[in-house]
């Protein structure tokens, strides 16, 4: 076991909200426990055999890894990039991106809850609050709803762009996608449970279960008591996607959005709510998602990944080969147009470069389109934006730059870090220009 390894299952292994009398999951724990358990009750025997466990499991859940220079895409990465499908980029010619074209991230299996499971799903509220809670469905419906729509990106995407390439899911800038979420604000059900003065975090457990880096778990997240409250952007505990129930890849039956924060926050398949009063460690906080700069520090703790960093995607114009995916478009004007999101901010500006990041122009951003009850359109969704280029003939690179309000804009050199996070590097477009019958 390496440093980096050992430190892994060290912060795991706080578990959550500690200072509780209770663990908030109790079987929740790395596998190590098993070992740690027996050598204490003396039975080296028992603790060899565990330890033959431990490597056997260690050999399939390996430490995070960074690829070697020439080390192609492996079988496993292809796996997760088949099971964890993009939005197939001419999609973001919708606002609201349709069923099935949304982008999914699921850690480990998607649990099977079918219309009975969801009859009979709770939703508990918890920890430090004065009324704990238990939810069914029809519980969480009698509040008052409300929906937003929300730009939901993972924090991984773009990750297969970097070099050196971390080893995971290898997006490469399609994780992306809207939804209409309508659900209970996560304020409403915790003004009902009451929240105790000393509470600090809010800690979200999912129905999935899997195994991490040698770490057993449930997918958890946390989010800080001011956030899980905060009124803009306003917490979901969502049941509803595009007006109708969740499909199972998406957390069905209830799920938690987060507007402007990366994917890992929102927590789907949702069953618990604690409320704690010291920060959450587990797996998915302190040892995934985070920002570690260092290639070969491994007691970088890193920074937190938190809200969604700027990008500007654009259609892919013309038609494309089917192999290289470049596109093919006529000389003469071509509209080129996209969709443009920030996790802080509005997004303000957006360029278009249509000679490899030579030369920029200002692209026109539209208005976005208001809310059924005619206020200001969402804050947290994407903006569409255009320009015309006329095409001469040749090869040609194009990208586009996005910038927000709070005067973040996109790197054109890679931002690296170890877990492959936030990577919001300009997108190119290889276009060949042909004339017709060439
Ligand atoms: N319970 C649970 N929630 C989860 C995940 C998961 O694996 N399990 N994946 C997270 C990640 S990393 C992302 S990017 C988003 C993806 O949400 P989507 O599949 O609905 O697009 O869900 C988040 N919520
Ligand atoms: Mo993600």
């Amino acid at each position: 076991m390496d440093g980096r390894d050992a430190r892994d299952v060290q912060a795991a292994r706080q578990g959550p909200g500690q200072a509780e009398a209770e663990r908030i999951v109790p079987h929740d724990g790395p596998i190590g426990d098993a070992h740690a358990s027996l050598e204490h009750a003396g039975d080296a025997h028992a603790a060899h055999a565990a330890d033959a466990h431990i490597s056997a499991l260690r050999a399939v859940s390996a430490p995070a890894r960074v690829a070697e220079p020439a080390e192609g895409i492996s079988p496993e990465e292809l796996a997760l990039a088949a099971r964890n499908h993009g939005l197939p980029l001419e999609a973001l010619r919708y606002e609201v991106t349709p069923p099935g074209l949304h982008y999914v991230l699921v850690h480990y299996d998607i649990p099977t809850v079918d219309a009975a499971g969801a009859e009979d799903w709770t939703l508990a509220v918890r920890g430090r609050v004065r009324t704990p809670l238990t939810l069914d469905m029809a519980t969480l419906r009698s509040f008052p709803a409300v929906t937003h729509r929300v730009t939901m990106e993972c924090a991984g995407n773009g990750r297969a762009r970097l070099t050196p390439r971390p080893v995971s899911q290898p997006w490469l800038v399609e994780a992306v996608g809207t939804a209409d979420w309508t659900g209970v604000p996560l304020r409403t059900l915790l003004a009902e449970a009451g929240v105790e003065p000393d509470a600090v975090e809010a800690v979200f457990t999912g129905a999935d279960h899997g195994v991490e880096r040698g770490v057993e778990q449930d997918y958890q997240r946390s989010l800080p008591l001011s956030d899980a409250t905060a009124d803009d952007p306003e917490v979901l505990v969502a049941y509803e996607m595009n007006g109708a129930p969740l499909p199972p890849q998406h957390g069905h039956p209830v799920r938690l959005v987060v507007p402007g924060w990366y994917g890992m926050a929102h927590v789907k398949w949702l069953r618990d709510i604690a409320l704690t009063n010291t920060p959450f460690t587990g797996f998915q906080q302190t040892v995934a998602y985070r920002y570690r700069r260092s290639a070969d520090d491994p007691d970088d703790p890193g920074e937190p990944v938190t809200r969604i960093a700027p990008r500007a995607l654009m259609i892919p114009p013309g038609f494309p080969d089917f192999m290289s995916r470049t596109r093919v478009v006529r000389p003469g004007p071509v509209q080129l147009e996209g969709r443009a999101w920030s996790g802080h901010a509005p997004v303000t500006k957006v360029e278009v470069s249509t000679d490899d990041g030579d030369t920029w122009a200002e692209a026109a951003l539209d208005h976005k389109p208001d809310k059924p009850d005619g206020s200001a359109g969402s804050a947290w969704a994407w903006q569409s934006w255009r320009t015309t280029w006329t095409a001469a003939p040749g090869t040609h690179v194009l990208t586009a730059r996005a910038t927000d309000a709070a005067g973040h804009t996109q790197p054109l050199d890679q931002p690296w870090n170890r877990g492959g996070f936030g990577n919001n590097l300009v997108q190119r477009i290889p276009v060949i220009c042909l004339p017709r019958g060439d």
